[in-house]
């Protein structure tokens, strides 16, 4: 529960809140209009008021339906999770695919938004004679509109994966190793690829600090040409609809030869920060290639540098700290080892004849 308010304040905070109050509720079964219960909707309006207050988030999927009541009553801004980090997305992209996502993403959630307007306003016709009301008119011209541009967008996303994969059949040509890092966001995945590639990315100690894709060469004694990829991180409860639209930037670590799984070994919430990122790996999906485990900042846990093997002798973990670089070298050394410089080749035996 703890983990679960640290991690709903960073995300405000990431989208440039400032956090006033926090409250748990203990509402078993959401109400439909309200979410909470009227009683409690209205002590957060009180407390609005009393503090000023001008956005209230909420931990948890709220339907278009609950939204709007929530905005009249608390007259605020309302945002649910899912609200929350499509916003900070919007706040961070950067490149011309990523803006298309984060478009495509809001605009797939818009969308499922409407459809509870839609059923909302469709059961009060009969009650209150809304049949044919201009209310109901302009839901369908939105939901005309949100599809026109969803085929547009995904159109566009289309033509620049095509792109994507022209670039990764070359690689593939030259027989280019790709390494994709992929972990929860904030796991310290850009200070790994910084430390790796000796890049100055973006690095901060907030969600979802990277968004784009970047793709850098890997040089490492001993080992084929290799390239690394950062990208955007995950976070638990992402819905299905948000991560597809993702799908262009993520599929750089679907078609990786191999995923480091960055992991921030001194958060509380390791063990499930563990699950979502394999939960969202088998969505997209990535689920063919060797993973092996990074168990970052271990500088901040008392655990020593070092790998683990399996029972086939792969290996399976690596323990390191991308701040300060202790077993980064290890890092390096498991990498090789997964992908060895091939001898040069033999001079090929003439085919024996018949
Ligand atoms: N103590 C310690 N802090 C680290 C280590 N690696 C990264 N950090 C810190 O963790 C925070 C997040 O690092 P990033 O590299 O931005 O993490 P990320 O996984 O790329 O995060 P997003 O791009 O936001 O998903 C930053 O404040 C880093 O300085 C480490 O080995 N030890
Ligand atoms: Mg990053």
């Amino acid at each position: 529960m703890e983990a679960r308010l640290a991690e709903i304040s960073e995300l405000a905070q990431s989208a440039g809140y400032q956090v006033v109050e926090s409250l748990t509720p203990r509402r078993v079964k959401p109400d439909a209009a309200l979410f909470v219960g009227r009683g409690k909707a209205e002590e957060i309006a009180e407390r609005c008021r009393a503090h000023e207050i001008n956005g209230v988030i909420f931990d948890h999927t709220l339907s278009g339906v609950q939204q709007r009541n929530l905005r009249k009553l608390l007259s605020c801004s309302v945002e649910d999770r899912i609200g929350l980090i499509l916003t900070i997305f919007a706040q961070r992209a950067r490149s011309a695919e990523g803006k298309l996502q984060v478009e495509l993403a809001r605009l797939k959630h818009q969308a499922t938004l409407l459809v509870g307007g839609w059923t909302h306003l469709e059961r009060q016709k009969g009650g209150i004679g809304l049949r044919g009301g201009p209310g109901e008119t302009q839901l369908e011209v939105d939901r005309r509109l949100i599809t026109a541009r969803i085929k547009h967008l995904n159109a566009q996303l289309e033509k620049l994966k095509k792109t994507r994969q022209t670039q990764s059949r070359t690689r593939a040509r030259a027989r280019i190793k790709t390494v994709a890092l992929v972990g929860y966001t904030n796991a310290g995945k850009t200070t790994l690829f910084n430390r790796l590639t000796r890049e100055k990315l973006y690095v901060a100690d907030q969600l979802f600090a990277t968004l784009d894709t970047t793709l850098r060469r890997l040089p490492i004694a001993h080992a084929q040409p290799m390239v690394v990829s950062d990208t955007v991180g995950f976070i638990r409860e992402l819905p299905h609809e948000l991560v597809m639209a993702f799908h262009a930037t993520l599929s750089e670590a679907v078609e990786a030869d191999l995923l480091l799984h960055v992991i921030d070994a001194s958060s509380p919430a390791r063990d499930e920060q563990i699950t979502a990122v394999d939960a969202v790996l088998t969505e997209i999906n990535a689920t063919r290639q060797p993973r092996i485990r990074v168990f970052n900042k271990i500088d901040q846990t008392g655990l020593a540098a070092g790998i683990e093997r399996d029972g086939y002798g792969r290996i399976r973990t690596v323990r390191l700290s991308a701040q300060n670089g202790a077993g980064c070298d290890v890092l390096r050394e498991a990498l090789a080892e997964y992908f060895p410089k091939s001898e040069p080749d033999a001079v090929a035996p003439l085919e024996q004849p018949l």
